[in-house]
């Protein structure tokens, strides 16, 4: 396909130089070029694209990036679909279906401009394929199982093979027997980096794919058959106390990707202490114009938006789904007793089974808790609704709950510890204060 006359302008419209754009020579392969989705012509070719030198590398928190190797400037790469013993969070495990020995698969890197070649070999009880969601690529590579290829039965190696002309935020998935086999895991996530970078590179560029799953107490494998109730809320397959922090120093520019692939939801994630500027979709770059800053970005599912901010606000900073059912984990399905004087339940049950214990006529807060100091328990394999352990109280949230933290100085890449809020933090109120202030905790 030539490139437009369009394209071109659109190329030459982001700062790059347009040397042998518009001449209308034919190409191999599709070339598309749009301002959104390309920092470069695609008209020529690239170098396979260098960590260093060509891009900063992304991080997936809990995940890993899939290794590769060139051959012929061609970069390979092997995804194995298999089935994983997978580990939600300490205490909540499963069999699950992922690629290389992991749920999600590992992140896909490269950079815009590179060709790639990557090998799938099926090592599933069923047939699989890989769709490459939101890649521009010929419509054979695209993975659709029975529309684009036949699928790949078990044993079977299939190849697919292509040049990425755009930069962004993508994924893959399974797109054979989708229900079953993204609910048991096969996802991951993509990430291309521009050419020739519009702006700084970040110094930190972190990937998390959102999902959701079923995993009834005590069972062995996640329930793909069930369409709502899903108990297991995920950042990359992890779930919350289970989620490593992000950390940032003071000053570094931070991006995060966000890929979701639930079956069911959208996730609206909210980062405190920032507000950030939401940079990019699945369908390329936001033009600068039409950028906004935002505290919260819903990721709807089949999406991904990527969001970038300055960490200038040290602290230990919440990210979580904002919906406040996407922030329990599993024991949270429990009859409604807010409300309720359950003393007498508890009598009464008591003398049948002595561990008894009614929970939740207060809220849903102390389950952890009591869960942790041996007042209640729990099937095995099965996490409570909520909650860690904190620096100063119980952390009453699960789920799909990460922690950002900035620091002034860090002296390593791993977990810094809690912060000790220099400047201060919310605390009892003093009588004296109280007088001076003229508030009356017993007025009405
Ligand atoms: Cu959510």
């Amino acid at each position: 396909m030539a490139i437009s006359r369009r394209d071109a302008l659109l190329v030459g419209g982001v700062g790059v130089a347009a040397a042998g754009l518009g001449t209308g020579t034919a190409s191999a392969q599709p070339v598309r070029a749009a301002a959104h989705t390309a920092s470069v012509p695609h008209d020529r070719d690239y170098a396979p694209g260098r960590a260093g030198r060509d891009y900063t590398p992304v991080v997936t928190p809990d995940g890993a990036t899939l290794p590769f190797r060139v051959v012929d400037g061609v970069k390979i790469f092997h995804l194995v679909p298999e089935e994983v013993e997978h580990e939600f969070a300490p205490g909540l495990s499963a069999r699950t279906w992922g690629y290389n020995g992991r749920t999600h698969g590992p992140t896909i890197e490269a950079v815009e401009g590179d060709k790639v070649r990557i090998y799938v070999t099926n090592r599933l009880p069923a047939p699989t394929t890989v769709h490459w969601h939101g890649v521009i690529l010929p419509s054979g590579m695209d993975g659709v199982g029975g529309l684009s290829q036949r699928s790949i039965a078990p044993g079977e190696t299939f190849v697919y093979e292509w040049t990425f002309r755009q930069h962004g935020t993508f994924m893959y998935h399974s797109h054979h027997d989708e229900m079953t086999q993204m609910a048991l895991g096969m996802m991951g996530m993509i990430v291309v980096h521009p050419r020739q970078p519009a702006g700084p590179r970040p110094d930190r560029d972190y990937a998390i794919m959102l999902s959701e799953w079923v995993l009834h107490p005590g069972a062995e494998r996640p329930d793909p058959n069930a369409m709502s109730g899903f108990n297991v809320l995920t950042m990359n397959a992890r779930c919350y106390p289970g989620t490593s922090p992000l950390i940032a120093q003071r000053g570094e520019r931070v991006r995060l990707r966000f890929g979701n692939l639930s079956a069911m939801d959208h996730h609206p994630i909210h980062l405190h202490g920032y507000a950030f500027t939401i940079t990019e979709t699945d369908g390329g770059a936001i033009p600068a114009s039409a950028r906004h800053p935002d505290t919260t970005v819903l990721v709807p599912t089949g999406s991904t938006r990527t969001v970038e901010f300055i960490a200038d606000n040290p602290g230990d900073w919440a990210m979580h789904c904002h919906m406040t059912h996407h922030v329990m984990n599993q024991m949270g399905h429990v009859p409604n007793l807010t409300g309720v004087n359950a003393r007498r339940i508890d009598r009464a049950v008591g003398s049948l089974l002595p561990t008894y214990m009614t929970m939740g006529q207060d809220g849903m807060g102390e389950m952890g808790q009591h869960i942790e100091m041996g007042h209640m328990p729990i099937p095995d394999n099965s996490l409570p609704m909520v909650g860690a352990r904190g620096p100063r109280d119980y952390i009453t949230m699960g789920g799909m709950f990460t922690i950002l933290k900035v620091r002034d100085r860090l002296t390593g890449d791993g977990d810094p510890g809690w912060y000790d809020n220099p400047e201060g933090e919310a605390r009892a109120a003093r009588a004296d204060e109280l007088a001076r202030d003229g508030i009356d905790p017993n007025a009405v």
